[in-house]
């Protein structure tokens, strides 16, 4: 069975994965600065040394763990920017040749609606949590060419249970598809690739093709919840950011200092 560590592993998409995982064929180690169950190594992604055994023995990296959502610029800095560095190094000094980057729709989060939004958007970001997310993205693509790595960095919708606002309708990954998606990123045959992750939503926006073509079959929609979730918060026009811009309400927000 190959072994994957996910780091950020006690934060909502690491027990999304861990729960689903393991039924892909995937034996799991776990890393975070919380403590957690099984195979597991309590540790902050800017220490080389807790990464080291973290990455002792695995196949692949998972790297999940950030800054979730916006943040001043040297929380980003330090957690998102240098500790996805640090992950890669510490990959490539262990040997470890796969890396799953979760990467963000707010990497591309400013960009204005038109059409289908392609993975090649130029990055746009709607805040430095945005921002790290693009420098993330600049490390996959850097270790993949310099360092012979392969990489997939997937660009998140929202990952959770249930879409809880309007713009999820559209951005929404259900759990289930979050694991088949992961699973495809670890084991198609990639050099570095860039894909959307979200589910087959009937509002979705964002080109799915890359990441189906690395074998995801994405098996829910967001629509289910649709009519629960507009009695709860009403539409908004087509021009909202909700609808026009991946970031939604984020792109709108001042930056934190
Ligand atoms: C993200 O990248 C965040 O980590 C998460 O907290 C959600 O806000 C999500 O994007 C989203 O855009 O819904």
């Amino acid at each position: 069975m190959p072994k994957a560590l996910i780091t950020g592993a006690a934060g909502g998409v690491g027990r999304i994965l861990r729960a689903g995982l393991p039924a892909l064929g995937w034996e799991l180690r776990g890393f975070d600065v919380a403590p957690g169950e099984g195979d597991w190594v309590v540790g902050d992604v800017r220490d080389p040394a807790a990464l080291d055994t973290a990455c002792a023995g695995v196949d692949a990296v998972v790297h999940l763990a950030a800054r979730s959502i916006e943040a001043p610029f040297p929380d980003v800095l330090s957690v998102n920017m240098d500790g996805t560095y640090q992950v890669f190094e510490a990959a490539r000094r262990a040997g470890v040749r796969r890396v799953v980057f979760a990467s963000s729709n707010h990497a591309v989060g400013a960009t204005p609606r038109s059409g289908l939004l392609p993975v090649d958007a130029v990055p746009r970001p709607d805040g430095y949590y945005g921002l790290s997310k693009v420098f993330g993205e600049g490390l996959c693509s850097l270790y993949a060419d310099k360092e012979g790595m392969q990489v997939v960095a997937i660009r998140i919708g929202s990952c959770f249970e249930r879409p809880t606002s309007v713009r999820m309708l559209a951005t929404w990954l259900s759990p289930g598809d979050a694991n088949r998606l992961f699973h495809a990123a670890l084991t198609a045959p990639v050099h570095y690739e860039v894909v959307y992750g979200i589910s087959a939503n009937t509002r979705g926006w964002w080109d799915l093709e890359p990441a189906r073509k690395l074998g995801y079959e994405p098996q829910d929609d967001a629509e289910v919840f649709a009519a629960e979730v507009i009695a709860e918060y009403g539409e908004f026009p087509p021009d909202h950011p909700e609808n026009s811009r991946p970031g939604g309400a984020w792109t709108t927000d001042p930056l934190p200092r």
